[in-house]
C-alpha cells in the first residue's frame, strides 16, 4: 500500500474576500483524488464556479479522471468556467492519472522529475475533445506539486524546500512564491 501525507495553503487574493481557488482531497480504501480548481476571474463569481466544480467533483471522485473532467464541463457549461487539475491515485499499485486543463500545473519532484502535461482550454466554456492523461507511477519519496497560477513555479529549482513536512513546504512555498492572485498550493508526499 502507498502511504500518503498532504499539506495545502489556499488564499484569496486580498484577504478576507472570497477566493476564488478551490481544492479537494479525499481518501477512499484503495485510492486517492486530489483536485485543485481555479475559478475564471475573481471574487465571488470566481468562487461559486470553483464551488460548483468542487461539488460535482466530490459526488463522482470513482470515475476515472477523463470522464470525471469531461462529465463535470457538460455539467458546468455555459457557466462561468474554470482552470482545473485532478489527480487520482492508486493506493494498492502506486499508479496515477492526472488531467489538468488550463493554468492550474502539476509537477512530480522525486527519482524521475516530471512537468504534468496540462491541456488548454477551460472546464465549462471549451475543453479539447479528448484530454492529454498523464499517466504513471509514484514511489516512495516523491512529491507531487499541484499549484494554482497565483503561485509562481520558480519554487520547483529549490532544494532546500523539500525533506519538510507537506503542510510546512506549502506554507513556505506560498509565503515566499506568491502573485498577486487568487493562490493554492498542494504538497502531496509519497512516505
Ligand atoms: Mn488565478
Amino acid at each position: 500500500m502507498v502511504k500518503v501525507d498532504y499539506g495545502v495553503v489556499s488564499l484569496p487574493k486580498h484577504q478576507g474576500n472570497l477566493n476564488g481557488d478551490a481544492y479537494l482531497t479525499f481518501f477512499e480504501r484503495d485510492y486517492a483524488f486530489f483536485a485543485v480548481i481555479d475559478g475564471l476571474g475573481s471574487g465571488a463569481d470566481a468562487y461559486r464556479a470553483g464551488e460548483k466544480v468542487i461539488g460535482f467533483l466530490k459526488e463522482h471522485t470513482h470515475l476515472n479522471v477523463k470522464d470525471l473532467l469531461l462529465s463535470c464541463h457538460l455539467k458546468i457549461k455555459g457557466e462561468r468556467g474554470a482552470a482545473a487539475s485532478v489527480l487520482r491515485l492508486n493506493l494498492v499499485s502506486g499508479a496515477f492519472e492526472y488531467i489538468g486543463i488550463g493554468n492550474v500545473e502539476g509537477y512530480i519532484w522525486g527519482d524521475r522529475p516530471m512537468s504534468l502535461v496540462n491541456n488548454n482550454g477551460t472546464l465549462g466554456r471549451t475543453i479539447p475533445y479528448s484530454p492529454y492523461v498523464n499517466k504513471g507511477t509514484v514511489q516512495s519519496g516523491d512529491y507531487i506539486f499541484i499549484f494554482s497560477d497565483g503561485v509562481s513555479r520558480d519554487f520547483i529549482n529549490e532544494n532546500a524546500l523539500l525533506d519538510r513536512e507537506p503542510w510546512e513546504m506549502a506554507r513556505e512555498i506560498e509565503k515566499e512564491h506568491k502573485k498577486n492572485d487568487d493562490r493554492t498550493i498542494m504538497v502531496i508526499k509519497i512516505e
